[in-house]
């Protein structure tokens, strides 16, 4: 049995989830005839305080859909060097929207402010014009960091008083909702548009969704169209999402711990060799420099050992918890991760 701490994506959906979603009502969402998928929207402008959201298939689209409506070709993207968008998009923004992304330096996945302010562009006809800031709450690369709202409240006022929109990557904002105690509508609040997923902690098989003005969303909607997202009988996907909405928000507290929890097994196990990250919510980045192998050996060998990680680059991998693993599953593959690189 391996034990697979890839990522929070790998849930698989319980028997509840599946029986809600076996006795979905469906209808045609592509004429927005699906009133699962129409009471999830509903429900999650409500919960984000928005005047209205869009399911779509994945939280990349979620994220390009946005990029796409808040810019014009040719614009410039502020976002922060280890955000998701930047590296783990596919190079989209400047396939789907024709706009270039501006990287600025981050501490722990939070950008800094100046040099936010100092990105910004002056108007100049030889200048791009930037339109639009990216964030991401939590903050993947960085290790499941939760954004700041102090920080994200000098963001939003420097980029209002340049009429530059706000995007919120919160794939994963329920996270930071529980190791925080923010309501997601307060980072909401402070962005144009915020969007979350249903497939990762809150192990729905599929489904991410965007949020904003009412105009946003029509426009929105017509972006997913482009992509080819729109769906037809998604009401079984949305029945999951509202059932992952409804039960599996709180318990993110026990995958919290869990990840608390491995990060001071390994580091005890492993004194020096591995040097494994405190998270605040359930990612954490694992330094192997100290092991003297590449990360991709490394995997190799926990693999062979009955543990999954994904690389966090060359000398750092990544472990997340998640809802189908147990505090007695984290031991363990702290243990054999220990035995494996004795
Ligand atoms: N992240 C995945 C991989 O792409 C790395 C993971 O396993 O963590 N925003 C953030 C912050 C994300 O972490 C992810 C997925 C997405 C957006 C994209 O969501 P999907 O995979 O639904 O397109």
């Amino acid at each position: 049995m391996m034990i697979d701490l890839r990522s929070d994506t790998v849930t698989r959906p319980s028997e509840e989830m599946r029986i809600a979603m076996s006795r979905a009502e469906v209808g045609d969402d592509v004429f927005g005839e699906d009133p699962n998928v129409n009471r999830l929207q509903e429900t999650m402008a409500e919960l984000l305080d928005k005047e209205a959201s869009l399911f779509t298939p994945s939280g990349v689209m979620a994220n390009q859909i946005a990029i796409r409506c808040h810019t014009q070709p040719g614009d410039e993207v502020i976002v922060e060097r280890e955000s998701h968008i930047l590296n783990y998009e596919t190079g989209a923004p400047a396939l789907v929207s024709g706009v270039q992304l501006f990287p600025v330096p981050g501490v722990r996945g939070i950008p800094d402010v100046a040099a936010i302010e100092d990105a910004i562009r002056q108007d100049a006809y030889y200048l791009p014009r930037t339109s639009l800031i990216c964030l991401e709450n939590t903050h993947n690369r960085a290790g499941g960091t939760v954004f700041p709202l102090e920080t994200m409240k000098r963001i939003r006022e420097i980029a209002s008083g340049k009429q530059i929109r706000v995007h919120l990557d919160g794939a994963r904002i329920w996270n930071a909702w529980m190791a925080s105690g923010i309501h997601p509508r307060s980072y909401a609040a402070l962005a144009d548009s915020i969007s979350v997923c249903f497939s990762k902690g809150l192990g729905a098989p599929v489904g991410s969704l965007v949020a904003g003005t009412r105009s946003f969303i029509d426009h929105a909607r017509k972006a997913r169209k482009i992509l080819g997202g729109g769906m037809r009988q998604a009401g079984i996907l949305a029945a999951a999402a509202l059932y992952a909405v409804e039960h599996n928000i709180e318990r993110l507290k026990e995958d919290h711990a869990n990840a608390r929890v491995f990060s001071s097994a390994v580091n005890e196990a492993l004194k020096g060799k591995i040097l494994c990250s405190e998270s605040e919510t359930n990612i954490l980045i694992l330094d192997i420099r100290g092991s003297g192998r590449q990360s991709s050996e490394l995997l190799q060998i926990l693999a062979g050992a009955g543990v999954l990680l994904t690389q966090a680059g060359p000398a750092a991998l990544r472990a997340v918890t998640h809802m189908d693993v147990s505090r007695a599953d984290v031991l363990e593959a702290a243990e054999l991760i220990g035995k494996a690189l004795q």
